[in-house]
Protein backbone atom coordinates (compact mmCIF):
# COMPACT_ATOMS: atom_id res chain seq x y z
CA UNK A 1 0.00 0.00 0.00
CA UNK A 2 1.57 3.48 -0.59
CA UNK A 3 2.83 5.80 1.83
CA UNK A 4 -0.19 8.27 1.97
CA UNK A 5 -2.67 4.94 2.59
CA UNK A 6 -1.41 4.40 5.55
CA UNK A 7 -1.02 8.13 6.99
CA UNK A 8 -3.46 8.52 9.80
CA UNK A 9 -4.15 11.14 12.30
CA UNK A 10 -2.13 11.89 15.53
CA UNK A 11 -5.75 11.56 17.72
CA UNK A 12 -3.86 12.92 20.77
CA UNK A 13 -2.86 16.07 19.25
CA UNK A 14 -6.63 16.60 17.96
CA UNK A 15 -8.11 15.94 21.04
CA UNK A 16 -5.73 18.58 23.00
CA UNK A 17 -6.77 21.31 20.33
CA UNK A 18 -10.62 20.38 20.87
CA UNK A 19 -10.01 20.51 24.59
CA UNK A 20 -7.89 23.76 24.05
CA UNK A 21 -10.60 25.90 21.60
CA UNK A 22 -13.14 24.24 23.78
CA UNK A 23 -11.92 26.22 27.06
CA UNK A 24 -12.15 29.62 24.81
CA UNK A 25 -15.83 31.50 25.63
CA UNK A 26 -17.26 29.06 28.08
CA UNK A 27 -19.74 31.22 30.41
CA UNK A 28 -20.35 30.76 34.16
CA UNK A 29 -23.40 27.81 33.03
CA UNK A 30 -20.71 26.20 31.36
CA UNK A 31 -22.39 26.60 27.88
CA UNK A 32 -19.59 27.65 24.95
CA UNK A 33 -20.70 31.66 23.92
CA UNK A 34 -18.11 32.72 20.85
CA UNK A 35 -21.01 34.25 18.73
CA UNK A 36 -19.49 35.63 15.65
CA UNK A 37 -17.11 38.97 16.40
CA UNK A 38 -17.97 38.46 20.25
CA UNK A 39 -14.92 38.59 22.58
CA UNK A 40 -15.05 35.12 22.86
CA UNK A 41 -14.56 34.31 18.99
CA UNK A 42 -11.94 36.69 18.93
CA UNK A 43 -9.92 34.98 21.34
CA UNK A 44 -10.70 31.90 19.48
CA UNK A 45 -9.67 33.62 16.23
CA UNK A 46 -6.34 34.42 17.31
CA UNK A 47 -5.83 31.34 18.85
CA UNK A 48 -6.21 29.20 15.60
CA UNK A 49 -4.27 31.81 13.78
CA UNK A 50 -1.14 30.77 16.49
CA UNK A 51 -2.46 26.97 15.89
CA UNK A 52 -2.07 27.40 11.95
CA UNK A 53 1.21 29.07 11.67
CA UNK A 54 2.90 26.67 14.43
CA UNK A 55 1.67 23.86 11.93
CA UNK A 56 3.86 25.08 9.52
CA UNK A 57 1.17 25.95 7.16
CA UNK A 58 0.47 29.23 5.26
CA UNK A 59 -2.00 31.26 7.20
CA UNK A 60 -4.42 33.62 5.45
CA UNK A 61 -7.29 35.70 6.30
CA UNK A 62 -10.08 36.91 3.29
CA UNK A 63 -12.15 40.38 3.82
CA UNK A 64 -15.28 38.28 4.91
CA UNK A 65 -12.85 37.23 8.18
CA UNK A 66 -12.63 33.73 7.04
CA UNK A 67 -9.53 31.89 8.02
CA UNK A 68 -7.54 29.58 6.60
CA UNK A 69 -4.71 27.01 6.92
CA UNK A 70 -2.81 26.49 3.37
CA UNK A 71 -0.55 23.36 1.88
CA UNK A 72 0.99 23.90 -1.29
CA UNK A 73 -0.68 26.99 -2.15
CA UNK A 74 0.52 28.07 -5.59
CA UNK A 75 -2.29 30.67 -6.35
CA UNK A 76 -3.04 29.33 -9.65
CA UNK A 77 -3.83 25.24 -9.29
CA UNK A 78 -7.78 24.35 -8.04
CA UNK A 79 -7.25 23.42 -4.03
CA UNK A 80 -9.37 21.03 -2.16
CA UNK A 81 -10.59 22.44 0.72
CA UNK A 82 -12.22 21.46 4.14
CA UNK A 83 -13.37 23.38 7.05
CA UNK A 84 -16.48 24.56 9.19
CA UNK A 85 -16.78 27.71 12.16
CA UNK A 86 -15.93 28.23 15.26
CA UNK A 87 -18.54 30.59 16.79
CA UNK A 88 -21.29 28.87 18.35
CA UNK A 89 -24.43 29.80 19.23
CA UNK A 90 -25.06 30.79 22.80
CA UNK A 91 -24.65 27.99 25.39
CA UNK A 92 -23.54 25.52 22.43
CA UNK A 93 -21.44 22.61 22.66
CA UNK A 94 -17.79 21.99 21.71
CA UNK A 95 -17.42 20.33 18.55
CA UNK A 96 -20.60 22.12 16.53
CA UNK A 97 -18.21 23.45 13.69
CA UNK A 98 -14.65 23.37 15.83
CA UNK A 99 -14.96 19.47 15.00
CA UNK A 100 -14.56 20.52 11.30
CA UNK A 101 -11.45 23.07 11.56
CA UNK A 102 -9.50 21.42 14.10
CA UNK A 103 -10.11 17.90 12.26
CA UNK A 104 -9.27 19.62 9.03
CA UNK A 105 -5.91 21.07 10.45
CA UNK A 106 -5.15 17.77 12.22
CA UNK A 107 -5.35 16.43 8.14
CA UNK A 108 -3.63 19.29 6.69
CA UNK A 109 -1.09 18.64 9.40
CA UNK A 110 -0.33 15.20 8.82
CA UNK A 111 -0.02 15.50 5.25
CA UNK A 112 2.49 18.37 5.46
CA UNK A 113 4.57 15.92 8.18
CA UNK A 114 4.42 13.06 5.91
CA UNK A 115 6.29 15.18 3.32
CA UNK A 116 3.49 13.08 1.06
CA UNK A 117 3.45 15.57 -1.82
CA UNK A 118 0.04 16.39 -3.35
CA UNK A 119 -1.53 17.55 -7.07
CA UNK A 120 -3.29 19.93 -5.61
CA UNK A 121 -3.04 22.28 -2.99
CA UNK A 122 -4.92 21.93 0.47
CA UNK A 123 -6.76 24.26 2.19
CA UNK A 124 -8.60 24.53 5.96
CA UNK A 125 -11.23 27.17 6.61
CA UNK A 126 -13.06 28.32 9.14
CA UNK A 127 -15.59 30.45 7.74
CA UNK A 128 -17.17 33.64 9.41
CA UNK A 129 -20.58 33.28 11.64
CA UNK A 130 -22.00 29.74 10.37
CA UNK A 131 -24.74 30.30 13.43
CA UNK A 132 -26.38 33.31 12.39
CA UNK A 133 -25.59 35.72 14.45
CA UNK A 134 -25.97 38.63 11.22
CA UNK A 135 -29.08 36.07 9.53
CA UNK A 136 -26.78 32.62 9.11
CA UNK A 137 -23.26 31.42 7.17
CA UNK A 138 -21.95 35.18 6.70
CA UNK A 139 -18.43 33.94 5.87
CA UNK A 140 -18.94 30.72 3.33
CA UNK A 141 -21.76 32.85 1.69
CA UNK A 142 -19.11 35.64 1.11
CA UNK A 143 -16.63 33.28 -0.37
CA UNK A 144 -19.63 32.10 -2.73
CA UNK A 145 -19.93 35.32 -3.97
CA UNK A 146 -23.69 35.58 -2.38
CA UNK A 147 -22.94 38.95 0.05
CA UNK A 148 -24.29 42.40 -1.34
CA UNK A 149 -23.39 45.77 -0.30
CA UNK A 150 -27.12 46.19 1.61
CA UNK A 151 -26.82 42.30 3.15
CA UNK A 152 -23.76 44.13 5.39
CA UNK A 153 -25.54 47.59 5.79
CA UNK A 154 -28.86 45.67 6.33
CA UNK A 155 -27.10 43.30 8.92
CA UNK A 156 -28.23 43.80 13.05
CA UNK A 157 -28.50 41.54 15.37
CA UNK A 158 -31.29 40.67 18.00
CA UNK A 159 -29.77 43.45 20.11
CA UNK A 160 -29.10 45.90 17.75
CA UNK A 161 -25.82 45.54 17.31
CA UNK A 162 -24.72 46.46 13.22
CA UNK A 163 -22.71 44.02 11.67
CA UNK A 164 -20.33 46.88 10.52
CA UNK A 165 -19.81 47.26 14.24
CA UNK A 166 -19.45 43.84 15.57
CA UNK A 167 -16.60 43.39 12.78
CA UNK A 168 -15.53 46.62 13.43
CA UNK A 169 -14.95 45.75 16.82
CA UNK A 170 -12.24 43.63 15.92
CA UNK A 171 -10.35 46.20 13.20
CA UNK A 172 -11.87 44.53 10.32
CA UNK A 173 -14.14 46.29 7.13
CA UNK A 174 -17.38 44.50 7.12
CA UNK A 175 -17.40 45.65 3.37
CA UNK A 176 -13.95 43.45 2.84
CA UNK A 177 -16.46 40.96 2.41
CA UNK A 178 -17.35 41.91 -0.99
CA UNK A 179 -13.88 41.01 -1.89
CA UNK A 180 -14.33 37.22 -0.92
CA UNK A 181 -15.42 35.83 -3.54
CA UNK A 182 -13.63 32.76 -4.67
CA UNK A 183 -13.62 31.66 -8.34
CA UNK A 184 -15.43 28.22 -9.21
CA UNK A 185 -11.95 27.55 -11.11
CA UNK A 186 -10.18 28.41 -7.86
CA UNK A 187 -11.37 25.19 -5.99
CA UNK A 188 -11.21 21.64 -7.36
CA UNK A 189 -13.74 20.23 -4.00
CA UNK A 190 -14.52 20.18 -0.67
CA UNK A 191 -15.95 18.19 1.79
CA UNK A 192 -17.00 19.49 5.65
CA UNK A 193 -16.52 17.15 8.89
CA UNK A 194 -19.06 17.49 10.63
CA UNK A 195 -21.20 16.23 13.90
CA UNK A 196 -24.48 14.58 12.69
CA UNK A 197 -26.39 16.92 15.74
CA UNK A 198 -29.24 14.29 15.39
CA UNK A 199 -29.90 11.18 16.45
CA UNK A 200 -29.70 8.74 13.62
CA UNK A 201 -26.00 7.27 13.86
CA UNK A 202 -26.03 7.07 17.36
CA UNK A 203 -28.84 5.15 17.59
CA UNK A 204 -28.29 2.69 14.95
CA UNK A 205 -24.44 2.59 16.32
CA UNK A 206 -23.14 3.36 12.43
CA UNK A 207 -19.80 5.24 12.66
CA UNK A 208 -19.93 7.56 9.59
CA UNK A 209 -22.96 9.67 8.08
CA UNK A 210 -22.12 10.36 3.96
CA UNK A 211 -24.10 13.30 3.49
CA UNK A 212 -26.21 13.40 0.34
CA UNK A 213 -28.52 16.34 0.70
CA UNK A 214 -29.05 19.21 3.16
CA UNK A 215 -31.88 20.67 4.37
CA UNK A 216 -33.05 24.32 3.37
CA UNK A 217 -34.55 27.14 5.84
CA UNK A 218 -36.13 30.22 6.43
CA UNK A 219 -35.65 32.32 9.67
CA UNK A 220 -37.58 35.41 10.42
CA UNK A 221 -37.91 37.87 13.00
CA UNK A 222 -41.68 38.58 13.76
CA UNK A 223 -43.06 41.23 15.65
CA UNK A 224 -46.70 41.20 16.88
CA UNK A 225 -48.19 45.01 17.96
CA UNK A 226 -50.94 45.36 19.93
CA UNK A 227 -51.30 47.95 22.91
CA UNK A 228 -50.43 47.25 26.62
CA UNK A 229 -53.20 48.52 29.14
CA UNK A 230 -53.77 47.61 32.20
CA UNK A 231 -54.22 43.86 33.45
CA UNK A 232 -56.98 44.40 36.03
CA UNK A 233 -59.04 46.78 34.46
CA UNK A 234 -58.77 45.85 30.83
CA UNK A 235 -61.56 43.29 29.79
CA UNK A 236 -60.69 40.43 27.85
CA UNK A 237 -62.72 41.59 24.77
CA UNK A 238 -61.27 44.71 24.75
CA UNK A 239 -57.55 43.51 24.88
CA UNK A 240 -55.32 44.02 22.06
CA UNK A 241 -53.03 41.16 23.87
CA UNK A 242 -49.67 40.70 21.66
CA UNK A 243 -49.05 37.49 23.57
CA UNK A 244 -52.13 35.81 23.36
CA UNK A 245 -51.54 36.59 19.28
CA UNK A 246 -48.04 34.69 19.30
CA UNK A 247 -49.74 31.63 21.73
CA UNK A 248 -52.88 31.51 18.81
CA UNK A 249 -49.80 30.97 16.13
CA UNK A 250 -47.17 28.86 17.91
CA UNK A 251 -50.77 26.50 18.67
CA UNK A 252 -51.24 26.51 14.83
CA UNK A 253 -47.54 25.10 14.00
CA UNK A 254 -48.41 21.45 14.13
CA UNK A 255 -51.71 21.76 12.09
CA UNK A 256 -49.32 24.24 9.07
CA UNK A 257 -47.11 21.47 8.84
CA UNK A 258 -49.46 18.81 8.74
CA UNK A 259 -51.31 20.60 6.31
CA UNK A 260 -48.74 22.01 4.34
CA UNK A 261 -44.96 20.34 5.10
CA UNK A 262 -43.70 16.82 4.81
CA UNK A 263 -42.54 14.40 7.70
CA UNK A 264 -39.19 16.17 7.35
CA UNK A 265 -40.51 19.28 8.02
CA UNK A 266 -39.58 21.47 10.99
CA UNK A 267 -40.50 25.09 12.66
CA UNK A 268 -38.99 26.40 16.00
CA UNK A 269 -39.71 29.63 17.97
CA UNK A 270 -36.84 29.48 19.60
CA UNK A 271 -36.60 33.63 20.88
CA UNK A 272 -39.58 35.18 22.08
CA UNK A 273 -38.92 38.69 23.80
CA UNK A 274 -42.45 40.66 25.72
CA UNK A 275 -42.92 44.29 25.86
CA UNK A 276 -43.03 45.96 28.29
CA UNK A 277 -43.24 42.58 30.30
CA UNK A 278 -44.32 43.30 33.42
CA UNK A 279 -46.81 41.05 35.01
CA UNK A 280 -49.52 43.51 35.45
CA UNK A 281 -49.69 45.00 32.00
CA UNK A 282 -51.13 43.40 29.13
CA UNK A 283 -48.06 42.91 26.49
CA UNK A 284 -48.48 45.29 23.72
CA UNK A 285 -45.77 44.08 21.96
CA UNK A 286 -43.87 40.49 20.90
CA UNK A 287 -40.85 39.81 18.81
CA UNK A 288 -39.77 36.54 18.44
CA UNK A 289 -38.46 34.16 15.80
CA UNK A 290 -39.29 31.62 13.38
CA UNK A 291 -36.70 28.88 12.32
CA UNK A 292 -38.29 26.96 9.28
CA UNK A 293 -36.96 23.60 7.72
CA UNK A 294 -37.29 20.92 4.62
CA UNK A 295 -35.48 19.23 2.02
CA UNK A 296 -37.90 20.18 -0.54
CA UNK A 297 -37.93 23.98 -2.20
CA UNK A 298 -41.26 23.57 -3.19
CA UNK A 299 -42.35 22.64 0.24
CA UNK A 300 -40.32 25.57 1.97
CA UNK A 301 -41.85 27.85 -0.63
CA UNK A 302 -45.76 26.60 0.85
CA UNK A 303 -44.92 26.76 4.37
CA UNK A 304 -43.67 30.53 4.03
CA UNK A 305 -47.17 31.71 2.61
CA UNK A 306 -48.96 29.17 4.60
CA UNK A 307 -47.32 30.77 8.16
CA UNK A 308 -47.54 34.17 6.75
CA UNK A 309 -51.38 33.46 6.42
CA UNK A 310 -51.45 32.57 9.79
CA UNK A 311 -50.28 35.39 10.85
CA UNK A 312 -52.09 37.42 8.50
CA UNK A 313 -55.54 36.01 9.88
CA UNK A 314 -54.66 36.34 13.65
CA UNK A 315 -53.76 40.35 13.23
CA UNK A 316 -57.28 40.35 11.83
CA UNK A 317 -58.93 38.03 14.46
CA UNK A 318 -56.82 40.15 17.17
CA UNK A 319 -56.75 43.57 16.11
CA UNK A 320 -52.70 43.00 16.33
CA UNK A 321 -50.52 44.82 13.59
CA UNK A 322 -47.92 42.29 12.20
CA UNK A 323 -44.47 42.36 10.62
CA UNK A 324 -41.84 39.97 9.95
CA UNK A 325 -38.03 40.33 8.51
CA UNK A 326 -36.60 37.36 6.42
CA UNK A 327 -33.45 36.57 8.42
CA UNK A 328 -32.06 33.77 6.14
CA UNK A 329 -33.24 31.57 3.56
CA UNK A 330 -31.08 29.29 2.53
CA UNK A 331 -31.35 26.96 -0.37
CA UNK A 332 -32.06 22.82 0.12
CA UNK A 333 -28.75 21.42 -1.57
CA UNK A 334 -27.61 18.34 -3.10
CA UNK A 335 -24.14 17.44 -2.02
CA UNK A 336 -22.05 16.76 -5.37
CA UNK A 337 -22.68 13.05 -6.27
CA UNK A 338 -19.16 12.20 -7.30
CA UNK A 339 -17.68 13.59 -3.96
CA UNK A 340 -20.31 11.62 -1.74
CA UNK A 341 -19.14 8.36 -4.11
CA UNK A 342 -15.64 9.20 -3.46
CA UNK A 343 -16.08 9.39 0.69
CA UNK A 344 -18.12 6.20 0.40
CA UNK A 345 -15.31 4.47 -1.49
CA UNK A 346 -12.97 5.68 0.83
CA UNK A 347 -14.69 4.36 4.01
CA UNK A 348 -14.89 0.84 2.44
CA UNK A 349 -11.41 1.00 1.88
CA UNK A 350 -10.54 1.87 5.54
CA UNK A 351 -13.52 -0.93 6.32
CA UNK A 352 -15.72 1.91 7.84
CA UNK A 353 -19.10 1.65 8.36
CA UNK A 354 -21.85 4.12 6.66
CA UNK A 355 -25.18 5.11 5.86
CA UNK A 356 -26.56 7.77 3.41
CA UNK A 357 -28.06 10.71 5.13
CA UNK A 358 -29.80 14.12 4.67
CA UNK A 359 -28.55 17.07 6.81
CA UNK A 360 -31.00 18.77 9.47
CA UNK A 361 -28.64 21.17 10.19
CA UNK A 362 -27.73 23.82 7.60
CA UNK A 363 -23.92 24.48 7.01
CA UNK A 364 -21.39 26.21 5.18
CA UNK A 365 -21.28 23.08 2.55
CA UNK A 366 -24.21 24.71 1.35
CA UNK A 367 -22.47 28.22 0.07
CA UNK A 368 -19.33 26.04 -0.64
CA UNK A 369 -21.61 24.00 -3.41
CA UNK A 370 -22.66 27.38 -5.09
CA UNK A 371 -19.24 27.18 -6.32
CA UNK A 372 -17.67 23.98 -6.03
CA UNK A 373 -18.00 19.90 -5.79
CA UNK A 374 -18.91 19.62 -2.36
CA UNK A 375 -20.27 17.12 0.30
CA UNK A 376 -20.20 16.23 4.11
CA UNK A 377 -19.22 13.63 6.35
CA UNK A 378 -20.73 13.11 9.95
CA UNK A 379 -20.06 11.37 12.98
CA UNK A 380 -22.83 10.69 15.58
CA UNK A 381 -23.88 12.66 18.11
CA UNK A 382 -24.66 11.52 21.42
CA UNK A 383 -28.33 11.03 21.93
CA UNK A 384 -28.74 13.36 18.91
CA UNK A 385 -27.73 16.54 21.72
CA UNK A 386 -26.42 19.67 20.07
CA UNK A 387 -26.56 23.56 20.28
CA UNK A 388 -25.92 22.16 24.24
CA UNK A 389 -23.79 21.32 27.04
CA UNK A 390 -24.46 18.42 26.30
CA UNK A 391 -23.59 18.19 22.63
CA UNK A 392 -20.62 14.80 22.60
CA UNK A 393 -19.24 12.61 20.45
CA UNK A 394 -17.16 9.60 21.31
CA UNK A 395 -13.08 10.54 20.33
CA UNK A 396 -12.88 7.08 19.03
CA UNK A 397 -15.82 8.19 16.42
CA UNK A 398 -14.26 11.75 16.17
CA UNK A 399 -10.78 9.66 15.26
CA UNK A 400 -12.80 7.60 12.82
CA UNK A 401 -13.83 10.56 11.13
CA UNK A 402 -10.41 12.43 10.94
CA UNK A 403 -9.01 9.51 9.60
CA UNK A 404 -11.97 9.39 6.83
CA UNK A 405 -11.41 12.81 5.91
CA UNK A 406 -7.24 12.29 5.40
CA UNK A 407 -7.84 9.52 3.40
CA UNK A 408 -10.53 11.23 1.22
CA UNK A 409 -8.93 14.68 0.79
CA UNK A 410 -5.52 12.58 -0.17
CA UNK A 411 -7.95 11.20 -2.95
CA UNK A 412 -9.63 14.60 -3.90
CA UNK A 413 -6.25 16.24 -3.75
CA UNK A 414 -4.44 13.27 -5.75
CA UNK A 415 -7.68 12.39 -8.71
O1 LIG B 1 -28.94 26.12 12.48
C1 LIG B 1 -28.23 25.26 11.99
O2 LIG B 1 -28.71 24.31 11.42
C2 LIG B 1 -26.74 25.36 12.09
O3 LIG B 1 -26.33 24.81 13.31
N1 LIG B 1 -26.30 26.74 12.01
MN1 LIG C 1 -22.37 23.73 12.61
MN1 LIG D 1 -24.84 24.97 14.80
Amino acid sequence: MNQSKKLRINGDRLREEITTLASIGRDQDHGINRMAFSEGDRAAREWLQRRIEASGLEFHQDGAANLYGRLGWDGTTPSVLTGSHIDTVPGGGHLDGALGVLAGLEVLRTIAESGVRCKRPLEVAAFSDEEGRFGGMFGSQALAGLITPETIYNSVDLNGVTLLDAMAGLGLDALDALRARRRPESLHASVELHIEQGPVLDRERVAVGVVEAITGLFKWGVRLIGVPNHAGTTPMAMRRDALQGLAEFAGQIDRILEEHGSESSVATIGRVELHPGAPNTVPGQVDFSLDVRDPDPRILDELFDAFRRALSAIGRRRDLMFEFDVLSEIEPTQCDPAVVERIAATADELAIETRRMVSGAAHDTQSLARVTRAAMIFVPSKEGRSHSIAEWTDWEDIETGANLLLQTLLRLANE
